[in-house]
C-alpha cells in the first residue's frame, strides 16, 4: 500500500518570505515535489494520527500537487487530511480552517501574486497549528532536510475525488473535502455587522470587487452578492483560473489598474477592491482616493472598534519594518503596543498568539488580525466597508481626518525587478559597510539621523532575525529602506521603501511621488543603484 521511494537531494529547496517558490518546470522535476513534502515532514513531530490541512490557491499544478501531497501525508502517517473542493483554499481560509479543525498543520500550494501557468510560477508553504506560516525555526530545519533527504514515503494509491464533497479513505487515512468558502463566511459574519454593510449597499452606496481570476472568485461572490445583498457585476474576474487570465494577480496600482481608473472616473462606484492569487492581500481604492496599505492599516486600527469583533478595542498593532510608520501615530494615541517585524507574516504569529497585537500589516497590501494567522484580503474589504456603514462618510472624507489628526506619511515602493544577483547583492553589501560612517552626513540636502541593517528580536520567544533591511533615517521622520525581495523566482528583486512625513494639513494634497523626489534622489545617491543595476529607473511603482 505504501512505498519508500529512494531520492537525491536538491540544493535549492531553500524557504523564501513564504514558502517555497519556484517556476513550474524546476517543480515537475523527478521528485521535486516529493522531496520537499518529505523534508517537511521530517521536521515535524507527533503528527502521527493527526489532522493535515491541504489546498490551494488554484493555479496550475495545484490538483496534481494536492493529490501528491494526500498520498504522502497517508503514507507518513496524518490520521486525517482536509482538503478544499477542487484543491482550492484561500490563504486565509486555510488558515481558519487549520485552527477550526483543530488540524496539526497546513499546506497550502501557492506563489500568491506571482503568474501562474506551465512556465510561470508555483508554492509550496507549511503552517503550524495556530494556522500561520512556519517559523523561522521550522523552515530553517526543512531546508536542513532536503539537502540530505535520501528517501520519501507516498501511498500506492488512485487519486482521490478532489470535486466531491464528503469523506474517503485513502489507505487507512480519511481525506474529507470541504466547502472552500463555507467556515470562512461564518468567520467573517463572526467579526463584522453584516446588517449594518447590508443596509449601506441597499441605500445605494456602490462598490466593486475584483478578484483577478484568482481564488476569492466564489468567497467574494457568496459573502458580497448573496449574503450582503450587492447586485450581480459588483464582484468582477471572479471565476478562478489556472493561470489568471494571463495577469499578474497582484492588486497594485499597475496590475489592478483598470480598477483604479473606474474609481477615477466621474461616474465610477464608491468603493473599489481587489485581491491576489492566493487572497491575503488587498488593494482599496475609494472614489476618487487609493489609500496606500500602510495607511489603511492606521485608518483599520483607528476604526476598527466600530466592528463588532473588534469592539473592546485593540491589544497592540505589529507592523513589518517597510511598512510606514502611520499605524505608530495610532498605537501612540490608542496608548497600547505597536511592534515592529521583518519582512513577512510569519514574524507576527507570536505577537498575535501571545495577544500583543490585534491587527497587523504590511505596506505590500497585507493586512488582517488575531482572527486567523496569515493577512486576509476580503477581512480588509469588510472591515473598511463595515466602519464606512458606521461612519457614514466618503473613504476620502475618512482619509483626510485621519491625516488631519495624525499627520499624513507619503509612501511608495519601488522595486527593481530582475536585476542581476550579484549586482544587487553588491549593492547591498556596498551599502552596509557604509552604514556606520552615514549619521551626522547629509545627502541631496538630508541629514541622515540614524542607518542600520534592522534586526528583530522577537519578545515573545526571545529568537533573533538579522539583516532583515538597510534603514536611512532623515531628519524629520523621512527615510528609505533597502531590501532584497524573498519571493521573487527569477534573478533578484531590489526593493526601495520611501517614506516622508508631512504634519502639515496644508500639504496633504501632494502627489506622492513628488513629494517623495528628493528622497528617490538621495536613495539613488547613497547606494548608487544606476551603477549596480544599470538602471536609473524601477521596473515597478507602487
Ligand atoms: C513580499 C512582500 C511581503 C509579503 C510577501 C508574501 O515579500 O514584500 O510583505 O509578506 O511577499 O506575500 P518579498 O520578500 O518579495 O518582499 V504573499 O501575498 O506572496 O503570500
Ligand atoms: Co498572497
Amino acid at each position: 500500500m505504501f512505498k519508500t521511494v529512494v531520492t537525491k537531494p536538491f540544493d535549492d529547496q531553500k524557504p523564501g518570505t513564504s514558502g517555497l517558490r519556484k517556476k513550474v518546470p524546476e517543480f515537475q522535476q523527478e521528485n521535486y515535489v516529493e522531496n520537499f513534502i518529505q523534508s517537511v515532514f521530517d521536521s515535524l513531530e507527533g503528527f502521527k494520527g493527526k489532522t493535515l490541512v491541504i489546498g490551494g490557491d488554484g493555479r496550475y499544478y495545484n490538483r496534481e500537487v494536492v493529490q501528491i501531497a494526500a498520498k504522502m501525508a497517508a503514507a507518513n502517517g496524518f490520521g486525517r487530511v482536509l482538503v478544499g473542493k477542487g484543491g482550492i483554499l484561500s490563504t486565509p481560509a486555510a488558515s481558519n480552517v487549520i485552527r477550526k479543525h483543530k488540524a496539526f498543520g497546513g499546506l497550502i500550494l501557492s506563489a500568491s501574486h506571482n503568474p501562474g501557468g506551465p512556465t510561470e510560477d508555483f508554492g509550496i508553504k507549511y503552517n503550524i497549528g495556530n494556522g500561520g506560516p512556519a517559523p523561522e525555526k521550522i523552515t530553517e530545519a526543512i531546508f536542513a532536510r532536503s539537502k540530505t533527504i535520501t528517501q520519501y514515503m507516498i501511498a500506492d494509491a488512485p487519486d482521490f475525488d478532489i470535486d466531491a464533497i464528503g469523506s474517503q479513505k485513502l489507505g487507512a487515512m480519511d481525506v474529507e473535502v470541504i466547502d472552500p468558502v463555507t467556515d470562512y463566511a461564518e468567520l467573517m459574519e463572526t467579526l463584522f455587522d453584516f446588517d449594518a454593510i447590508r443596509a449601506l449597499i441597499k441605500s445605494g452606496f456602490t462598490l466593486r470587487f475584483d478578484s483577478m481570476h484568482a481564488v476569492t472568485g466564489p468567497y467574494g461572490k457568496e459573502i458580497l452578492e448573496r449574503r450582503l445583498g450587492a447586485p450581480e457585476g459588483t464582484c468582477i474576474n471572479f471565476v478562478p483560473l489556472e493561470d489568471f487570465g494571463g495577469h499578474h494577480p497582484d492588486p497594485n496600482l499597475v496590475y489592478a489598474k483598470d480598477l483604479y481608473d473606474l474609481l477615477m472616473s466621474s461616474d465610477g462606484p464608491d468603493f473599489g477592491a481587489a485581491s491576489d492569487g492566493d487572497g491575503d492581500r488587498n488593494l482599496i481604492i475609494g472614489k476618487g482616493i487609493f489609500i496606500t496599505p500602510s495607511d489603511s492599516l492606521a485608518m483599520l486600527a483607528a476604526n476598527a472598534h466600530l466592528a463588532p469583533g473588534y469592539k473592546s478595542g485593540l491589544a497592540g498593532i505589529a507592523r513589518s519594518m517597510p511598512t510606514s510608520g502611520a499605524a505608530d501615530r495610532v498605537a501612540e494615541k490608542l496608548n497600547i503596543g505597536m511592534y515592529e517585524t521583518p519582512t513577512g507574516w510569519k514574524f507576527f504569529g507570536n505577537l498575535l498568539d501571545a495577544g500583543m497585537a490585534t491587527i497587523c500589516g504590511e505596506e505590500s497590501s497585507g493586512t488582517g488580525s488575531n482572527h486567523v494567522r496569515e493577512k486576509d484580503g476580503l477581512w480588509a474589504v469588510l472591515l473598511w466597508l463595515n466602519i464606512l456603514a458606521v461612519r457614514k462618510l466618503s473613504v476620502m472624507q475618512i482619509a483626510h481626518e485621519h491625516w488631519a489628526t495624525y499627520g499624513r506619511n507619503y509612501y511608495s515602493r519601488h522595486d527593481y525587478e530582475g536585476v542581476d544577483t550579484s549586482g544587487a547583492n553588491k549593492l547591498m553589501d556596498d551599502l552596509r559597510a557604509r552604514l556606520p560612517a552615514l549619521p551626522g552626513t547629509s545627502v541631496q540636502g538630508l541629514k541622515i539621523t540614524h542607518a542600520d541593517d534592522f534586526a528583530y528580536h522577537d519578545p515573545v520567544d526571545k529568537s533573533v532575525s538579522e539583516h532583515q533591511g538597510i534603514r536611512i533615517l532623515f531628519e524629520g521622520g523621512s527615510r528609505v529602506v533597502f531590501r532584497l525581495s524573498g519571493t521573487g523566482t527569477s534573478g533578484a528583486t531590489i526593493r526601495l521603501y520611501i517614506e516622508r512625513y508631512e504634519p502639515d494639513p496644508k500639504r496633504h494634497d501632494l502627489e506622492t511621488q513628488a513629494a517623495l523626489a528628493d528622497l528617490v534622489r538621495a536613495a539613488h545617491e547613497l547606494a548608487d543603484i544606476k551603477g549596480h543595476t544599470g538602471r536609473d529607473k524601477p521596473s515597478v511603482i507602487t
